[in-house]
């Protein structure tokens, strides 16, 4: 008898990462304990996400609602919901987020011997959230320098090298977790039936080119000449440029960007202008969380010249260029940078 479509096995996010615990010769639970409870915050938000377009029958953002309580901006939600699950899960000492300036250490009463710190984007892709275009969380996981305190800014500044796990949430069609503990990548997505998130994509690897480039074009008139000639070489313009030139495709929200090239090939960018010679992104929670994800999955994550996970931030919003997928795309994007930079 062939394989029945009832006897498949199903495993769940919790089972896997306490079956992956004990390739962590000291591992004490807690790191499975901390995506557990990333995990939880994400099914919460997901709640909310799907309601999103509800909000005009429901209430206006800032309202009240009819329990009395206001109803809350979707990101300013989801920023809650993740900082509340860290602060009581009593494994993290403290949280970074896109949405508060500063770092939050949290009171010795939450945390017995915490070892970590987290990083995050809580909701991504701003301009998305009100047009029912996918969204997502981004998230990094550092060790503290010292045990058994509260976080403190060193914490959070270290080299993406030094990244115990990252991981990413997408609120698209479905809703998927992807991370790596620097054992390869692995994604899950909610099943809503169950409300757990189940093994879909083990072991991800990205090809090793793709015929995707995404990029915010617009912006092309602001870009180095360098940047402007990879672009015409992704479509085919210039001497050994690709016969068939590449596919432009740009979401506009980073996780949805990347876990499309993450899976099919391609690359995304978001390079220096003239007026942000940075780049938009942070280094921290948006761009060397992925770059682990992406070399892990046999990918590339460089601003252009350098390697994003050896970037030791020096402050917690730092901004950088990036060019992050297929290995071969963003090589060719990094021939292009060097000669501009040979040339001047
Ligand atoms: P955000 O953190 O304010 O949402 O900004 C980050 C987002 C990324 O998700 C996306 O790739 C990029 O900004 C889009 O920027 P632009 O609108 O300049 O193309
Ligand atoms: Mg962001």
């Amino acid at each position: 008898m062939g394989p029945n479509k009832f006897s498949r096995e199903v495993i769940t996010l919790t089972e896997f990462i306490i079956a992956r615990q004990k390739d962590f010769p000291f591992a004490k639970g807690d790191l499975t304990s901390l995506l557990n409870d990333i995990a939880v915050a994400a099914k919460i938000v997901t709640r909310e996400v799907r309601k999103a377009g509800l909000v005009d029958i429901l209430g206006e953002v800032g309202a009240e609602n009819i329990q009395g309580e206001s109803q809350k901006k979707l990101d300013v939600y989801a920023n809650e919901q993740f900082i509340s699950a860290l602060r009581h899960g009593g494994v993290a000492c403290g949280v970074a987020s896109e949405e508060n300036d500063d770092f939050i250490g949290f009171d010795e009463q939450f945390y017995t011997g915490t070892t970590y710190v987290v990083a995050m984007d809580p909701l991504d892709g701003s301009s998305n959230i009100d047009v029912n275009v996918s969204i997502g969380t981004i998230f990094s996981i550092y060790r503290t320098l010292e045990p058994n305190r509260s976080a403190s800014l060193e914490d959070f500044l270290q080299a993406g090298t030094e990244l115990v796990a990252a991981g990413y949430v997408i609120y698209g069609s479905s809703t998927m977790l992807v991370y790596t503990t620097g054992r390869g990548v692995n994604g899950f997505t909610l099943d809503p039936s169950i409300g757990e998130f189940c093994l879909s994509h083990p072991d991800i690897k990205m090809p090793e080119t793709g015929s995707i480039y995404s990029i915010n074009e617009g912006n092309y008139k602001a870009f180095s000449e360098g940047v402007q000639h990879y672009l015409n070489w992704c479509k085919g313009i210039g001497e050994d440029a690709p016969e068939k030139p590449l596919t432009g495709r740009y979401i506009g929200s980073l996780v949805a960007d990347f876990h499309r090239n993450l899976i099919k090939g391609g690359i995304y960018m978001y390079p220096p202008t003239k007026s942000a010679p940075k780049g938009k992104l942070r280094l921290l929670y948006e761009c060397a969380p992925l770059a682990f994800i992406v070399e892990q999955a046999g990918g590339m994550a460089t601003d252009g010249h350098r390697r994003i996970m050896e970037y030791t931030p020096r402050e917690l919003h730092q901004r950088v260029p990036y060019f992050v997928g297929s290995k071969h795309l963003v090589e060719k994007a990094m021939e292009f940078l060097k000669q501009e930079a040979e040339a001047s």
